[in-house]
């Protein structure tokens, strides 16, 4: 459901669809001729199960169906809870607020709970949670015990349930942006973190995050949202979250404006309240997955045709790249000129990403043609050893759900492609997936021969498609879920290393609750030295989080040999605003580079007098290879350039030039920069390609320091 249509449909109906949404008037379009019925296909339980049996499931994993139409209907977004009943949000009405087919359920889309009462894995009984005009295709559902985020711009709804009946009762305004709604680039689904936070994001289509004044607003249960006031979200940084504005003239940032640019990610409490932005330049990131360590992973759609859709390790603070940070603009201009200079083909995604240019984190992995979708990271242990701990992601555009298997690089990542589920179905398009609490894989099939876009070709009511499946291992049909109650201690425990996101809300809320009382429970988990480091940092979250005992446990795990709990420890430590400087002195030098980088990260906008020394030592250890490390250093000078960078070269004097300090100079916007890359650019074994990157480099620094260095360099071309 990215805005993208299947490659049999023409550039130029994609085009037509484009100018409908963009139409100023396209309600008058609803006069013209209806659109041709769409072709007979097969529908309903029978010819689900009938499809569902030509799926290819991963390597000893089965697929079995587990709701189909009537049920439900174009799922676009769902979520799991802790009894195993699968949410969905429906798109019925998809598109209906321009599109010439219209309202296509009069009442409004739904918000569906399927139950399989019975535990044999077929959902036998539906719910409407909710229907109204304002849920039409919303793109994210996410449940929280009795209170479900949904997400549906303009508008992000809190659905409270106040008794119990799977109905919903209640509806409040969470947030809010200044989009028409209506399409696949807006606000996507919440997901509950770790560290007790919320986490979400929007698509390039949403420039602006609001917020009732006053915050979480009381509204009617159904309906349009009555007039209010509300506000621009300011984040931790101060910043409004808001695009940053070009001006035409200079193709410079506003005055005052922020580096925020397209597609976003975010942090924030449980009431919406303290938003941090955590990555940004974006296209159309579709939702994004929290591992136990508070590590981020989201996909992103490419400009379709260039073969870019990419899966990122959100590095916290960076920028993305989809548009150049300077002047907005897309990537062809780039790479018009790359190619006049000889750039090949298999760079474009390069130049696509903008990831020649300083200031861009690079990419994870880059899977070609698609359209992405939902993402989980599969922390279970139902399905078999390769796709344990992995991101699982949906792409609708080739029809496909995968794992990702990640490694250690450097301070990055890298990820290899492991099927989890195809099917010769040119219908199926995998728009969600989540983890059951019987550990088992949930994904919703919207099912259309298109992948959105502003299109469907499923557009009758009546004969409507739409699945959920269930992936398990091979032999296993039923779910197997434990019946617990959260308020007891050794039940939320059980709750905390649920695989299901929705269990742990439940169990971290409650033994957040008890705290101390909870305590040696928590540590028995922690202590447990065979146990699974992602199970130990959850225990590790609630430990901090025992008013008075944050230093103990953040000391304590800080000396532990799994880098990722150290990674774990330094950021609760931010997160509870503990002094890090006396961490940090040890941690800089910490044999993990991907800790090493958590210390760049935490460095930035960090005010002790003792930083730029700090990062300095961090600077040192940079291999002039590695550019997830390098990222991290740039991103950790944002606003004390100068301090960090002379404190770099009173540290490595006149042993500047060597390829981790020609990186060094390259990233770094310091005014002391531009003189160097002089000597670099001015140099005579420096290669042409080389030069273009050193001078690349220039754009991105202002000042006289700047001017002189295009003075100087310019005279020297003269000579
Ligand atoms: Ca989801
Ligand atoms: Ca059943
Ligand atoms: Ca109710
Ligand atoms: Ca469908």
């Amino acid at each position: 459901m990215n805005f993208k249509l299947p490659s049999s449909t023409s550039t130029a109906r994609t085009l037509s669809a484009l100018m409908l949404a963009l139409a100023p008037h396209a309600a008058s379009l609803a006069q013209d001729k209806k659109p041709p019925p769409p072709p007979p296909r097969a529908h309903g339980p029978e010819a689900a199960l009938a499809e569902v049996q030509k799926m290819v499931a991963g390597e000893g994993l089965q697929v079995s169906l587990f709701a189909s139409e009537p049920m439900l209907v174009n799922p676009a977004d769902i979520d799991v809870d802790a009894q195993g009943r699968v949410w969905v949000c429906e798109g019925a009405n998809y598109r209906s607020t321009f599109q010439r087919w219209g309202i296509l359920r009069p009442d409004g889309d739904r918000i569906m709970i399927l139950e399989d009462s019975n535990r044999d894995g077929v959902a036998d009984k539906p719910t409407v949670f909710y229907q109204d005009h304002t849920v039409n295709t919303a793109l994210g559902i996410c449940v929280l015990g009795n209170r479900v985020i949904i997400s549906s711009s303009p508008n992000v709804f809190v659905l409270t349930d106040t008794d119990g009946d799977g109905r919903a009762d209640k509806r409040e305004l969470l947030f809010e942006d200044t989009s028409k709604g209506d399409h696949d680039h807006c606000m996507h689904a919440f997901v509950f973190g770790p560290d007790g936070k919320l986490y979400f994001n929007f698509g390039n289509e949403v420039k602006e995050l609001r917020r009732p004044k006053g915050g979480l607003m009381a509204l009617p249960l159904h309906g349009k949202v009555p007039a209010h006031e509300s506000e621009t979200v300011l984040d931790q940084s101060g910043r409004p979250v808001k695009s940053g504005v070009l001006t035409e003239r200079a193709g410079q940032p506003d005055k005052g404006a922020n580096p925020y640019r397209q597609g976003m990610v975010f942090r924030c409490e449980l009431d919406g309240s303290g938003v941090e932005t955590l990555g940004w330049n974006f296209r159309n990131n579709y939702e994004v997955a929290v591992d136990s360590f508070g590590t981020l992973w989201q996909s992103d759609n490419d400009d379709d045709g260039n073969r870019g859709v990419r899966i990122n390790y959100v590095m916290e603070f960076g920028n993305y790249g989809y548009t150049d940070e300077l002047t907005g603009a897309g990537w062809s201009q780039g790479w018009k000129k790359a190619q006049e200079k000889g750039a090949k083909e298999e760079e474009r995604p390069f130049y696509h990403w903008h990831l020649y240019d300083p200031g861009v984190v690079p990419n994870l992995l880059q899977t070609g043609n698609g359209s992405p979708t939902g993402i989980a990271v599969y922390e279970g242990t139902l399905l078999p050893e390769p796709f344990r701990n992995q991101i699982i992601h949906c792409d609708a555009g080739p029809r496909v759900v995968r794992a990702y298997p990640v490694q250690n690089q450097g301070a990055g990542y890298r990820a290899s492609l492991l099927n989890v589920l195809t099917s010769p179905d040119s219908w199926y398009r995998p728009s969600d997936i989540c983890v059951g609490p019987d550990g088992a894989l949930y994904i919703s099939d919207w099912h259309d021969a298109g992948v959105g876009g502003h299109n469907m070709a499923d557009r009758v009511l009546e004969s409507m498609t739409g699945r959920i499946y269930r992936v398990a291992p091979k032999g296993d049909s039923k779910p197997k879920i434990a019946k617990l109650n959260f308020q007891r201690a050794s039940d939320a425990m059980t709750g905390l290393q649920s695989p299901n996101m929705a269990t742990r809300y439940l169990a971290w809320t409650s033994l957040h609750a008890m705290q101390a009382k909870a305590e040696s429970r928590l540590l028995k988990l922690w202590n447990g030295k065979n146990a699974d480091p992602r199970l130990r940092a959850r225990s590790l979250q609630l430990l901090a989080r025992i008013p008075g005992q944050e230093k103990k446990y953040v000391e304590t795990a800080l000396k532990e040999s799994n880098a990722d709990l150290r990674i774990c420890a330094l950021r609760i430590a931010r997160e509870r605003k503990l002094d890090l400087i006396p961490y940090l002195r040890t941690l800089v030098q910490d044999p993990s580079a991907q800790v090493r980088r958590e210390c760049a990260i935490a460095l930035r906008h960090h005010p002790s007098p003792e930083a730029p020394k700090l990062w300095a030592a961090l600077a040192r250890q940079h291999d002039g290879k590695d550019r997830w490390y390098l990222e991290a250093l740039g991103l950790a000078m944002d606003g004390q350039e100068n301090a960090f960078f002379d404190a770099w070269l009173a540290d490595v004097g006149d042993k500047w030039n060597s390829p981790a300090g020609r990186d060094i100079v390259w990233r770094s916007r310091a005014s002391k920069a531009p003189g160097l890359l002089v000597k670099l650019i001015t140099d005579k074994n420096t290669t042409a390609p080389e030069k273009e990157h050193y001078l690349r480099a220039l754009d991105f620094i202002k000042g006289a320091e700047k001017d002189a260095a295009l003075v100087e360099i310019s005279t020297s071309l003269l000579n």
